[in-house]
């Protein structure tokens, strides 16, 4: 794998398999002086952890952050952040079967055309497992933006299967184990669940994230647009197969008088264009929707190939999520966050000194 590294100023590398002895991450270019300390970390990562509920792969994962390089007395340094997870409940011996075999609509197949050999152990590098480590360096970036611009960065489960929320409130959205913003909604939810679970089948799922308080003049055309760096976030997260900014795929069926975000002196009238115009943050709430596919690891029989070119039939057993868009909320913060905070810094590189312009938009 030639590129494992996110960003261009806020630079995250991650590495390590789901089975192997330890995932993590290098951070560098983060600005000194932030306060970093293990216990930061314990929120987002167990948000995102499995072994929570019983709607979620049953893998339970201490999931406990070192940090191994970059802070010195509770702040960090300006050197590079190095965090470490250790894995502490791998079990191997689940994909015994299925190491001389592809799974249907995995990236087994795909490792193996590429590499011409693959760690089949939990998914090897291709698992849920490594979007740990994105939560992780996102921890640092929330926080920076959080202090020092007022950015929150948060998401919800906006539709599982053909299941959509009725109401969207943000105070129920952390009390369930779906991220789900219809609190009367959770008991339909759980039942879809279990019949679900029960079946042996997967679903997908849409996770929508929004970044309040991003000020005007984030992004830069036109090969660093904050909507294309967006894109390419949420779309290096497993199972994503689609992402929206604003309207998204809507807008083809939209018209221009509709479309355009009028402005007042009181402000914009409306956020179709999901905050961003050009690849540069308007000063509106950033809009972001992505879709995760059905995950591929069932215990329902399938028809595949093995290694060695026969037709077999496959059967995943093991622990896995019936809809890893669940746990995906937390995830699709991470990246909007690093985007963020990459595109805040490279702002403040080139255009510090510009200043606040006028007539901002309010
Ligand atoms: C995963 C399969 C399961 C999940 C894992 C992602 O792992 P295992 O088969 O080893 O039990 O538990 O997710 C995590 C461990 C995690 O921390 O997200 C997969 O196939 O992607």
């Amino acid at each position: 794998m030639t590129l494992n590294t996110f960003g261009q100023l806020f630079r995250v590398t991650t590495f390590g398999e789901s089975h192997g002895p330890a995932i993590g991450c290098v951070v560098d270019g983060c600005p000194p002086g932030i306060e970093l300390a293990p216990g930061d970390f314990v929120a987002d990562l167990a948000r995102r952890a499995t072994g929570k509920t019983r709607h979620t792969s049953a893998r339970r994962e201490a999931d406990e952050v070192e940090i191994v390089s970059g802070v010195y007395e509770g702040r960090t340094t300006g050197t590079p952040i190095a965090l470490l997870v250790r894995n502490t409940d791998a079990r191997s011996k689940d994909y015994d079967a299925i190491a001389s075999q592809f799974r249907p609509g995995h990236a087994d197949y795909t490792y193996w055309q590429k590499y011409g050999i693959r760690d089949p152990r939990g998914g090897g590098r291709a698992s849920a497992r490594e979007t740990t480590m994105r939560v992780a360096a996102a921890v640092i970036a929330k926080k920076w933006l959080g202090d020092r611009h007022g950015v929150q960065v948060r998401g919800y489960l906006a539709q599982i299967g053909n299941v959509l929320p009725r109401e969207c409130d943000w105070a129920a959205v952390e009390s369930n184990p779906f991220f789900w913003p219809d609190a009367a909604q959770v008991p339909e939810l759980e039942s879809f669940m279990d019949a679900l679970r029960k079946s042996g089948d997967s679903v997908g799922a849409r996770v929508s994230v929004i970044a309040t308080g991003v000020p005007p003049g984030w992004g830069e055309p036109v090969y660093g647009k904050l909507d294309a760096e967006i894109a390419a976030a949420m779309m290096s997260i497993n199972a994503v197969k689609g992402v929206e900014i604003g309207d998204g795929f809507a807008s083809v069926a939209q018209h221009g008088s509709m479309h355009r975000d009028q402005a007042s002196t009181a402000g914009f009238l409306s956020n179709h264009a999901g905050g961003i115009l050009g690849g540069i943050s308007s000063g509106q709430q950033v809009l972001v929707s992505a879709a995760f596919k059905p995950t591929s690891s069932l215990r329902l029989p399938a028809r595949g190939l093995d290694t060695a070119g026969n037709e077999v039939e496959i059967v995943t057993t093991g622990r896995h999520d019936p809809c890893v868009g669940i746990r995906a909320v937390p995830i699709c913060e991470a990246m909007l966050a690093l985007v963020l905070m990459d595109q805040a810094l490279r702002h403040r590189a080139q255009c510090g000194d510009v200043g606040e312009v006028f007539p901002r938009i309010p």
